[in-house]
């Protein structure tokens, strides 16, 4: 397509689609029409490529995941159908600004953190290596709240992603698959049969996922809950409006917002009818699909593997036997070996509370049929335990069901018990899950547990986020842009690190990535950034364990140090510390600490004499849209979490992809990362996860470590002495307490290695040509991070046809 065709089409969608012409286009009928033009090329491609499934040689991969963080879609579906310049030139023949129009694109925020955003880069990836796969999810009406603060304190809104629309989506309603909850169970010994109480429509939103320059366009299917019945016409005749639309009401809160509230009953509950409904329509679909192409049941695990991101889609194992068992008269030998070669399951944690458990109380009533056939797996599983000898201590201890403190079921354990693989989502976090978290399985099931590294996707996060250094790859390396395909080709830059111009080029594309950060906080968020100072980002969710308060700490010691004249300004590298994090609604201290970032940053950057040498930037709201802004900019990475609990990252990847270097314990994928970037490219520091265990058994006081640290006192009496909160001194003596008295995460314990840590930063970046020479290398070692890559791990580790 020529630039006069894409935009004959272009305004014509506009004039047919929205109504309006040209000059009487609001922005968001320019987005619209931009939208549904490049969204008309992907539905070609994919009606060649989906046109016949049955005759798909490949098996097909069902993604099942409650989240997805997609980021804005016009931009990274112009790059992969190679139209980006194509319609940069048609709008501009009209008057407009491709930018203009893409720069104001809302983002669907459907996820949390890092889980979400790696579903998004799988799908990517997927259709990239052209692997027919679908995403299944749910289309949340709000995703992940947008964070505003008021007086440095973190307020939630909810994020109306939809308010004008989704020119991305492609619904049907007439497609609708019926959801049946609560109810009780009939029938003998022999033949059970759910009688549910209610049902719901779950109505598939279909998104386009295009592959980058490949004939592969794949499907992410994400089900809206609607009522089977507007209303009761009855009850509303009688005057009763809110009784009448009672049932409407209860159907559409199930899709209605991303994780709830779930700290009353009612959350709870409401949470396990999301991940229930969202399982068992994909299942649906799935199953439909499989029967249509007239196959049979027995061979599912041949033409399809469903792989459950962490536990939320694990009711799928139960729910697939019920389909099996009650729908389809399967013997309860075959459902369970079609079942179990079929899903596969990634965790994605070790925190002890992020593994879910399900109260009989709350899975009983809502799906009363599985939580018999789970009750039926545990008993089979159990039996086969102990004929292999596992004595009772064992068997309850790996048994699908917990005993205290409230009955409940164990989600990681039935996945695990129902899956044909189970993966970490790192070395270190696998083998951690070998050796402590699911052990025992693990050595009743040694070849059931693999590895596969994260990655993500260099298409947004090179190639859109960074859009000079891509053409500086392309020219540098000579392979056109197929390194974007291939990004093991990124160590051909290792030739180059030595070269004046190469470096010099290098260099100035960081230099006018921290210029264009500085515009987007300049408008977004009416924050002046130093772009002659280093930048020292932390951007990742707010958690205890991330440690967002050993850097504030850090940051806290070195002001007080200037101010104290204990740091002479004339030698003091300049540094900008980068912060966007939002924490859960409901997490006290997380939240505590964002006022407290935001009282530290107050008083920095108000501070004349410090501010060129140490100022704070935390714009609220952070979101992948300012990711792909903000990591290009950076020049330091902050992977400071305790070892042994961030289970991978995919921020460390991102960063060390476009230049940054990290400043990192060995945890998670950091751990790969300094490997293959190499020590003298790494800022090392902290416990490793055995001197951690070590230290928590030889009993852990940080109040001592506090005493014995005239640094990290001086931090933590500079706050509590209320430097940042001068009308109410003791506004964080919760934060200050939780340090002395608890520091679950050993933040204090890690400090005087990581302020260390700090200063070999500060020396490195002193000599630039040294720094850019690490930067470089962290570009050119890091191709393995690509989320091909994982994909094809997934393919040869995980996803292989089950051999009979
Ligand atoms: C997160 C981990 C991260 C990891 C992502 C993606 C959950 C439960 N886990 O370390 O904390 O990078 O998953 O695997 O959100």
């Amino acid at each position: 397509m020529d630039a006069t065709h894409f935009a004959d089409r272009f305004t014509t969608t506009l004039r047919h689609l929205r109504g309006v012409d040209l000059h009487s286009a609001s922005d968001v009928d320019l987005r619209t029409a931009l939208a549904h033009t490049v969204r008309a090329e992907l539905i070609d491609t994919w009606q060649t490529t989906h046109g016949n499934p049955s005759t798909t040689p490949q098996r097909h991969v069902a993604y099942l995941s409650a989240e997805y963080l997609l980021g804005t879609q016009t931009r990274n579906a112009l790059l992969a159908t190679e139209l980006t310049d194509t319609a940069r030139e048609a709008l501009a023949s009209l008057g407009l600004s491709l930018d203009d129009i893409t720069s104001r694109e809302v983002e669907p925020g459907l996820g949390n953190g890092g889980l979400g955003r790696l579903a998004a880069c799988f799908m990517d990836s997927l259709a990239t290596l052209e692997i027919p796969a679908t995403g299944y999810g749910i289309r949340y009406d709000y995703g992940i709240f947008r964070q505003t603060f008021q007086d440095g304190n973190q307020h939630e809104q909810p994020d109306t992603w939809l308010a004008h629309g989704s020119p991305w989506e492609i619904s049907h309603p007439e497609r609708a698959v019926t959801v049946h909850l609560g109810g009780h169970v009939d029938g003998d010994n022999t033949t059970r049969r759910w009688v549910p109480e209610r049902h719901v429509l779950a109505i598939p939103c279909d998104y386009l996922v295009p592959g980058y320059k490949s004939h592969t366009v794949n499907l992410l299917r994400l089900w809206s809950a609607r009522a089977t019945d507007a209303f009761d016409l009855t009850i509303f005749n009688s005057g009763d409006y809110e009784k009448a639309v009672a049932a409407r009401t209860y159907a559409e809160t199930i899709s209605h917002v991303l994780y709830p509230e779930d700290s009353t009953p009612q959350g709870r509950t409401l949470r396990l009818t999301q991940q229930y409904f969202f399982a068992a329509a994909s299942l649906h679909d799935l199953l439909t699909r499989h029967l249509k192409a007239g196959r049979s049941l027995h061979t599912l695990p041949d033409a399809v593997t469903i792989q459950l991101n962490d536990t939320h889609p694990v009711i799928a194992i139960p729910e697939l036997m019920r389909l099996l068992l009650d729908e389809h008269g399967l013997s309860w030998d075959d459902a369970w070996h079609i079942t179990q070669q079929t899903f596969n399951y990634t965790c994605h944690t070790l925190l002890p509370e992020a593994l879910e458990v399900w109260p009989l109380d709350i899975l009983g009533p809502l799906l009363p049929r599985h939580l018999e056939i789970i009750f039926a797996i545990n008993h089979h599983f159990l039996d086969d335990l102990r004929r292999s000898g596992a004595d009772e201590l064992r068997v309850r201890s790996m048994s699908l069901i917990q005993e205290h403190p409230v009955r409940a079921v164990r989600m990681a354990h039935l996945a695990t018990v129902g899956s044909r693989t189970v993966n970490g989502v790192a070395e270190l976090h696998s083998e951690l899950l070998r050796t402590s978290v699911l052990a025992q399985f693990a050595s009743y099931w040694p070849d059931r547990f693999t590895n596969v590294t994260n990655g993500v996707t260099p298409r947004r996060f090179l190639a859109l986020a960074n859009p000079e250094l891509a053409s500086l790859i392309s020219d540098t390396l000579n392979v056109g842009d197929r390194w974007l395909k291939d990004l093991d080709l990124l160590r051909g830059l290792e030739d180059h690190v030595d070269d004046p111009a190469f470096i010099a080029a290098f260099r100035e594309v960081k230099h006018n990535n921290k210029e264009r950060l500085a515009r987007t906080l300049a408008n977004r968020d009416g924050i002046e950034l130093n772009t002659n100072a280093m930048l020292d980002v932390m951007v990742k969710r707010l958690h205890e364990y991330k440690r967002q308060s050993l850097r504030i700490l850090h940051v806290i010691t070195q002001y007080a140090k200037m101010k104290n004249g204990l740091i002479d300004l004339a030698t003091v590298t300049p540094r900008t510390v980068f912060f966007g994090a939002k924490a859960a609604p409901g997490y006290r201290l997380a939240k505590e600490t964002i006022s407290l970032i935001n009282a530290v940053a107050t008083t920095l950057n108000a501070d004349d004499e410090i501010r060129p040498y140490l100022s704070i930037a935390f714009p609220a709201n952070y979101n992948v849209t300012l990711a792909e802004t903000a990591i290009p900019a950076a020049d330091l990475s902050e992977q400071i979490s305790l070892a042994g609990k961030e289970a991978s990252g995919t921020g460390n990847m991102k960063f060390a992809l476009n230049g940054a270097l990290t400043i990192g314990t060995l945890d998670g994928a950091n751990v790969e990362i300094r490997e293959l970037v190499g020590p003298d490219n790494f800022f090392l520091f902290g416990m490793t996860e055995p001197d951690v265990v070590q230290r928590q058994r030889d009993g852990y006081h940080p109040h001592t470590v506090y005493e014995q640290s005239a640094d990290l006192a001086l931090a933590i009496d500079t706050i509590s002495s209320g430097a940042f909160s001068p009308s109410e001194p003791g506004r964080y003596e919760s934060l200050v307490s939780d340090w002395l008295w608890n520091d679950r995460f050993m933040a204090l314990a890690d400090y005087e290695d990581y302020a260390r840590c700090q200063e070999a930063v500060d020396r490195h970046y002193a000599n630039p040509d040294q720094w850019t020479r690490s930067a470089i290398l962290n570009v050119a070692r890091t191709g393995f991070f690509s989320s091909d890559r994982s994909i094809r791990d997934y393919q040869t580790r995980v996803w292989q046809r089950p051999t009979k």
